[in-house]
């Protein structure tokens, strides 16, 4: 009988411990992007309670309302509502409870029952709030959230890319024990790692942050620091006991003695370690709150002279930069698209990222320590510090605070930068003396304001900002400010030409010896659209990119004082303004905006991965070719091959082509192509094993001479003005680049090419319409008797050109007046337009005409009255009886 009552007790007394045991006793954390309601438009009653939002859109986070800036300019900038029912567990009883926002452009103010919990300036650093005291009991909560991302006091102002607004990232509820590492600094970890000692061998680490008792009683407690290895075991640890008073928060400190043996992290090693902080509740054991992030240990340098080394050996930052859009779903990507990034830069040999110009998803940083990618990290100050913009600076400071705690434990983080071609606007205003003067004194006072800041953050890492390929950063003193030097140097693209580069770094570093260069920035930009076999500057041709980053690769490569380069952008990414061959989109991509990697993709993979063979043919861009064809000869087109084996054979239809040596990363084989679909085969051998790489090409030839023979089903269009093939994505049509009349065949008589970088209305081919020839006399087709369609297309070129505020080069283009062209076709008079007048300028216009050519020609004769003669494009077809 005693017995079992003893035991009964001893039962209870179980249960009762188990009841009364938390469920966890660590902090909690959970998303909440479900089950928002969305309104597009400013509702300033929307932040009460009991505002009915039954009507508004459902949406889910991540989310943003400008998915629109891929199809029109002027995207929504402006105001959105979200709301949500915020349901809080029971469980969660006593706990102290945080909203914690990862992003959201570009001001939040966010609202819990009605109560305004704070604003939160700039779009793109984590924020949170502590909700504890505004929760209702009942755990039944309503959250409204505005977001605006019009306003003008946060970063950035302007910029080559879409703003995006919206709650973008994810949202999380956070529940933490009322003793627990801080939550509200800046919403970062609340606790701060560092690696203050790092050699060959050994290591220490040094951990800091704030404890919190919130509950109002002392607390006796222990706090624990300890080391994991990247296999998981117990490397080292540190205790600490602390008394706390009611209310009383704790600086901490902790650093482990010297860990031998350590493991170094290179991205071609990246070994992260495991720092975990605990905090006991010293009589029962307890755990009360435990925080655990990555560290690593690597030390690095950048000399002016020998450049960046890693771990005290030289290394070359071989990188690129990102944006972080994507079609269709725009900012709002999930951490899986965002992993999906890192491992594409990762598979093609990076190990440097510029992630510009602004802090990205946590996903992102990640990735970066896990993968092994070095990174530079900024805020986006950029273009101009402008005047009179009261509480710009200060959001300018608060955003480099919260993105340095934010991505402290982050051990790839090398750099930290705020400044992007800061006096870019001043090349295109025209400021007065005074104007400039303190245009310039407001610029570098707050780069220097920032550089304190940054320094007084962080002073582990380096600090650095991107200038444009002028000189005036060295003549104010800006490029005095930070550690290292970034240049964004586009020449070969925005005007000059491509060796101009290499002496603006030579010049660079004889002028300024101590400057450590990065190549911030460089690229050309491309569309799929456009093939050329003779490459011209801003041809938008996907050879001229190849050839473009072909060139500057070797020389960021294999010049010691430049540390390395990141190459401009890694994604076709979303810019609204752009309005190039790829309106809403700057094309300089690596891959395409739906990360299909462009060819040009492998010639990077094949220079910076020496672990794998890479054997690309390089025409998967180019695989719906064409020609023009000399009678029956085949028509002869280089196919380059991209690939890190020594030499490389190349083979049609399995017959081989010859084998080539590889130079620079490629081989270039002159490929014999008629009309079919011949199969392409490159092989080369990779230690002492076969590779293979094969692609199926669809080649069209059209004839340089049109004859009985070839009449049939003839039809042949020309992309008039230009060098290049356009291929229309939406009929898969080929125009052929433009030629002169020679007799016997066809081609333009007279006039000049004019091409520009403006959006063209009215079509999918814009390509086809931005060229043209000015001063046309007509076009001539020699070909046999019989019936034709003629086809003019003409959009007028004249007038401002509404170039984009990164055209650097500032060419002026030209007029085509108010022409009004008399068209003839073989002396007979067919029309008369005036596609200004009568269109608008930079619009498309397509007219056919039948006619029965009794003749050996068909030639189209322009007379202008009033300005000069243009065609676009032209195309003959015969019509069969
Ligand atoms: C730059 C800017 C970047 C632009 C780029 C371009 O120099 O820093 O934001 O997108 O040029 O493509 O013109
Ligand atoms: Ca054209």
């Amino acid at each position: 009988m005693m017995k079992e009552k003893k035991s009964f007790i001893l039962l209870t007394l179980v249960v009762l411990w188990l009841i009364a045991l938390p469920v966890k006793a660590q902090t909690e954390r959970m998303t909440v992007n479900d089950g928002w309601r969305f309104f597009k438009g400013d509702i300033p009653a929307a932040s009460a309670a009991n505002f009915q939002d039954a009507d508004w859109e459902k949406v889910n986070l991540p989310h943003t309302w400008n998915t629109d800036a891929y199809t029109v300019r002027n995207y929504y900038q402006g105001i959105g509502w979200y709301r949500k029912n915020l349901q809080i567990p029971q469980r969660w009883q006593g706990k102290r409870l945080y909203l914690h926002f990862e992003g959201a452009n570009k001001v939040a103010t966010v609202y819990l029952n009605g109560k305004m919990l704070g604003e939160h300036l700039g779009g793109y650093t984590y924020f949170n709030y502590d909700i504890t005291d505004v929760v209702n009991a009942n755990g039944n909560n309503t959250l409204a959230v505005k977001v605006d991302n019009a306003r003008m006091d946060a970063t950035p102002q302007s910029g080559d890319f879409t703003f995006m607004g919206g709650i973008y990232r994810d949202v999380w509820l956070i529940a933490a024990n009322p003793v627990h590492f801080d939550l509200t600094n800046k919403a970062s970890d609340g606790i701060f790692v560092t690696t203050p000692q790092v050699s060959e061998t050994n290591a220490t680490v040094s951990v800091r942050g704030i404890l919190k008792n919130e509950t109002n009683v002392k607390q006796n407690l222990e706090l624990e620091v300890a080391l994991y290895c990247p296999h998981g075991s117990l490397k080292d640890s540190q205790k600490q006991r602390i008394q706390l008073k009611p209310g009383e928060d704790f600086n901490f400190q902790l650093l482990n003695k010297l860990a031998e043996d350590v493991h170094l992290w290179s991205p071609e090693d990246p070994k992260l370690y495991q720092v975990k902080a605990t905090v006991r509740d010293r009589k029962t054991g307890a755990v009360l709150d435990e925080r655990t992030v990555h560290t690593a240990f690597r030390w690095y340098s950048f000399d002016a002279d020998k450049g960046f080394t890693l771990n005290g050996k030289p290394y070359k930052l071989r990188g690129v930069c990102r944006h972080q859009d994507q079609a269709p779903v725009g900012y709002a990507l999930s951490d899986e698209m965002h992993r999906r990034d890192m491992l594409l830069m990762k598979e093609m040999g990076t190990n440097f990222i510029r992630i510009s110009h602004y802090p990205q998803d946590e996903a992102i940083l990640e990735m970066c320590d896990k993968l092994g990618i070095l990174a530079w990290e900024e805020i986006p100050i950029i273009n101009a510090v402008p005047a009179n913009s009261p509480g710009y600076e200060d959001s300018c400071e608060e955003n480099l605070r919260e993105m340095i705690r934010q991505h402290y434990n982050h051990p790839s983080v090398i750099l930290w930068g705020y400044m992007n071609e800061i006096m870019l606007m001043a090349q295109y205003i025209r400021y007065t003396d005074e104007e400039q003067k303190q245009l310039n004194e407001r610029t570098l006072g707050l780069a220097n304001r920032l550089e304190k800041v940054l320094k007084e953050e962080d002073s582990t890492r380096l600090s650095t900002m991107a200038f444009h390929g002028n000189n005036s950063y060295n003549e104010i003193g800006i490029s005095e400010v930070t550690d290292v030097v970034g240049w964004n140097i586009y020449n070969g693209w925005y005007g000059a030409n491509l060796a101009d580069f290499d002496q603006w770094m030579a010049d660079q570093h004889r002028d300024h010896p101590t400057h450590p260069m990065i190549v911030s920035e460089y690229g050309a930009g491309s569309d799929k659209r456009l093939h050329t076999l003779a490459e011209e500057i801003q041809d938008f041709s996907i050879e001229y990119q190849q050839t473009y980053i072909e060139h500057y690769i070797p020389v960021i490569e294999n010049t010691p004082y430049i540390m390395g380069g990141s190459y401009w952008n890694f994604i076709d990414f979303s810019s609204a303004s752009r309005a190039e061959a790829t309106p809403r989109i700057n094309n300089k991509g690596l891959t395409y905006n739906n990360r299909t990697p462009k060819d040009v993709f492998y010639y990077l993979k094949a220079y910076w991965r020496s672990d794998i063979p890479v054997l690309h043919i390089a025409t998967r861009d180019w695989n719906v070719r064409s020609g023009v064809q000399q009678g029956d000869a085949p028509v002869v087109q280089p196919v380059k091959v991209y690939t890190n084996l020594p030499s490389v054979e190349l083979l049609m239809n399995g017959k081989s082509l010859g084998s080539k040596r590889v130079e620079n990363f490629f081989a270039i084989f002159d490929v014999p192509f008629e009309s079919g679909e011949p199969v392409l085969t490159a092989r080369g051998t990779w230690q002492g094993k076969q590779v293979e790489d094969a692609i199926k090409i669809q080649f069209t030839a059209f004839p340089a001479q049109i004859t009985g023979k070839n009449v049939k089903g003839l039809e042949l269009g020309v992309n008039v003005g230009s060098n290049c093939f356009f291929i229309s994505d939406v009929s898969n049509f080929t125009w052929l680049p433009d030629q002169p009349y020679t007799e016997g065949g066809w081609g333009y008589l007279g006039g000049n090419t004019k091409r520009v970088t403006t959006e063209i209305a009215a079509t999918h081919d814009g390509p086809l319409f931005q060229t043209q020839r000015t001063g046309i006399e007509g076009y001539r087709f020699d070909v046999p008797k019989g019936t034709y369609e003629v086809e003019l297309l003409f959009a007028d070129l004249s007038g401002a050109d509404r170039r984009a505020a990164y055209q650097l080069s500032s060419d002026t283009q030209g007029t085509n007046g108010n022409a009004v062209l008399g068209i003839s076709i073989n002396g007979q008079t067919v029309d008369a337009i005036s596609p200004k007048t009568d269109n608008g300028v930079f619009t498309a216009l397509r007219k056919k005409y039948i006619v029965q050519n009794t003749t050996d020609h068909v030639e189209v004769c322009f007379d202008a009255s009033n300005g000069e003669a243009f065609l676009n494009g032209i195309k003959i077809r015969k019509i069969e009886n």
